[in-house]
């Protein structure tokens, strides 16, 4: 079984993990969480790579030693470096990471000082006071602490779903070479596309099911088996990722695929549909009495209820079935309809390419037009361009253009939108630009009003182009800030600027639901990758995921324009 980058990306850092927690060398600690870095961030499945024989210590931050323990995670699932390493501390010392709040640092303290390598003795520490008397923890600490683990208790685990993709991939394709197997599909909230996804749900389609159940549980990247039965069995895979695989009958296979794929809220609205023709629908088909109505497929559902066929995004009954009964389901929009990409950092900013690589990058992956859009001076961490820099970068991108055929680097900046509204940048330089995003990066506790106001006022700006990440959420780590989006939507209409939907996987940023109002308000928006680098042009597939939940179409979207039209509707955004 293929071992993928994020898995020996996952060892890496659980090997700077464990040698920060032991207090080892800053140097070593780096290295590992550099590679971890580049490890995840490269295009190409380093297993392909070690399997082909490439030497891998051409990539950056990878020097001969790593590259040795790639070759052996990949043979091997692991490396002995890293279970001498684990060998040596509590078996789930690193379960202490989790806890929002404790690094490597605090760990080591909590563990040399009072013996805790577990969540439990955590606990059992906490609540016995003892956590308040160490060193640089204190008693608010210990507050924390206690709250992260209850709230820990309370929600479930849930996982980005691009962050499962290759796992689902190749489950399926492993579960499809399976002896007797006709059909595997992805049901449930992967198939409709959420930003999350709690469990993946299978289908298959088989003459065989207990060899496909056998072969199942026998995956090689099964961590726990939870259930192995004839029909349904469950898994717990070695990333912690849950699956159910159900085998299903061909006569229902349309109903339980509608069934298993919800929303939970669909499923009701679709039930009622039938009991009004006093039919009943479940997960075996759509019966009047004893007799089938349909369930071979999902069409023939959908068409016995005399609804077209909904696609998956769409079934969360937010106005799916009436927009079916009036023929107005939205024609949603693909990633093929992006013409070109309006935010992308460069090494000039927090990117790791530079203006022509990446402009080349978009034009291969058939785009026509690319807007570079670095940060600007306020956020120094990132590098941030002042207004001379911003002024030599135009330069560039201007010589650039000179010398592309069939190909526009359009001119923009990534602009911080100050604590008062105003624009971290002066006006005369975003004159000379083609797009002027502007961002909250800092003052993220504003009270609602506040914030919201904060960013109309940056909307109001003459140059302003559109809002990026207007929520600043990063999915299951940072709730958005405070901000009223139904308001800002409304002030997006009325001052004649756009929104951004961020396609970074963690960002996502509007959701679904903002999306379809903005839609609803004839907000146009921009489906961006925010590349920092050539590979997150893949963050297009998540973005336009996430658009599709929002039923957008291509004419809801600024960046499906040809060149010359998108022109006229930037312009048409820039007051004098
Ligand atoms: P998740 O896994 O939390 O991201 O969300 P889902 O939507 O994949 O939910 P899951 O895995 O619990 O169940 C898969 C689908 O099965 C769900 O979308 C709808 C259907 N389903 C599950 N439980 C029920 C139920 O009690 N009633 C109805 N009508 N459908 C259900
Ligand atoms: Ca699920
Ligand atoms: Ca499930």
């Amino acid at each position: 079984m293929p071992i993928h980058n994020a898995d020996i990306a996952q060892r890496f850092t659980e090997m700077a993990n464990l040698l920060e927690i032991k207090g080892d060398n800053p140097f070593r600690i780096r290295a590992y969480r550099n590679a971890a870095q580049v490890i995840e961030d490269s295009a190409d499945e380093l297993a392909t790579l070690v399997a082909t024989d490439k030497d891998l210590s051409e990539l950056a931050g990878i020097g001969q030693e790593l590259a040795a323990k790639i070759a052996e995670i990949v043979a091997s699932g692991t490396c002995a470096a890293l279970e001498k390493l684990r060998g040596t501390l509590p078996p789930h010392i690193t379960d202490l990471l989790t806890l929002p709040g404790l690094g490597p640092k605090r760990v080591r303290t909590l563990y040399q000082k009072l013996d805790i390598g577990d969540l439990d003795a955590l606990r059992q520490a906490a609540e016995g006071g003892r956590i308040r008397e160490l060193p640089g923890l204190g008693e608010k600490t210990e507050q924390h602490i206690l709250e992260a683990l209850k709230a820990q208790a309370n929600t479930s685990r849930r996982y980005l779903r691009a962050l499962v993709r290759p796992y689902v991939d190749s489950l399926t394709n492993y579960l499809q070479a399976v002896k007797g197997v006709n059909r595997v599909t992805v049901a449930g909230s992967y198939r409709r596309g959420r930003e999350t996804i709690g469990d993946v749900d299978l289908l298959v389609l088989t003459d065989h099911p207990p060899e496909l159940m056998q072969a199942f549980v026998s995956y090689d990247e099964v961590r726990e088996v939870l259930a192995h039965g004839e029909t349904k069995s469950s898994v717990t895979l070695k990333s912690g990722v849950q699956v159910d695989v159900r085998v299903v009958p061909a006569d229902s296979y349309g109903a339980a695929l509608h069934y298993f794929t919800g929303s939970k809220a669909h499923n009701i609205a679709m039930r009622k549909r039938a009991q009004q023709r006093h039919w009943k629908l479940n997960e075996y088909g759509l019966f009047d009495g004893e007799q089938v109505v349909a369930g071979q497929t999902e069409e023939a559902v959908f068409a016995a209820l005399d609804l077209p066929f909904i696609p998956p995004s769409l079934r969360e009954n937010r106005g799916e079935l009436e927009a079916a009964m009036d023929d107005r389901l939205p024609d949603l929009i693909t990633v093929e309809s992006i013409r070109g990409n309006l935010h992308a950092h460069t090494s000039a900013s927090d990117g790791r390419h530079s203006v022509a690589e990446m402009a080349a990058a978009a034009q291969q992956a058939g785009h026509e037009y690319l807007a570079i859009t670095d940060h600007s001076k306020r956020l120094t961490v990132a590098h941030g361009l002042d207004e001379e820099r911003l002024i030599e970068q135009i330069e560039e991108i201007d010589a650039l253009n000179e010398q592309l055929h069939n190909f526009t680097i359009l001119k923009g900046c990534e602009v911080d939108i100050l604590e008062d509204g105003r624009l971290d940048l002066d006006g005369a330089v975003l004159k000379l630009l083609d797009i002027v995003i502007v961002a909250v990066h800092h003052k993220f506790n504003l009270l609602q009003d506040e914030q919201t106001e904060r960013i109309m006022r940056a909307m109001d700006h003459p140059c302003t182009t559109f809002v990026a990440h207007p929520t600043g959420r990063l999915l299951l780590q940072r709730p958005p800030y405070a901000v009223d989006v139904a308001r800002l939507i409304a002030h997006a209409r009325q001052r004649g600027c756009f929104l951004e939907l961020n396609g970074n996987p963690q960002r996502l940023d509007l959701n679904d639901v903002h999306c379809q109002a903005c839609r609803q308000a004839g907000v146009p928006l921009v489906i961006n990758t925010d590349a920092h680098q050539i590979d997150d042009h893949n963050h297009l597939v998540a973005g336009i995921a996430q658009a599709r939940r929002g039923w957008l179409t291509a004419a809801d979207v600024i960046n499906t324009l040809p060149l010359k039209k998108l022109r006229r509707r930037l312009a048409a955004t820039r007051h004098s």
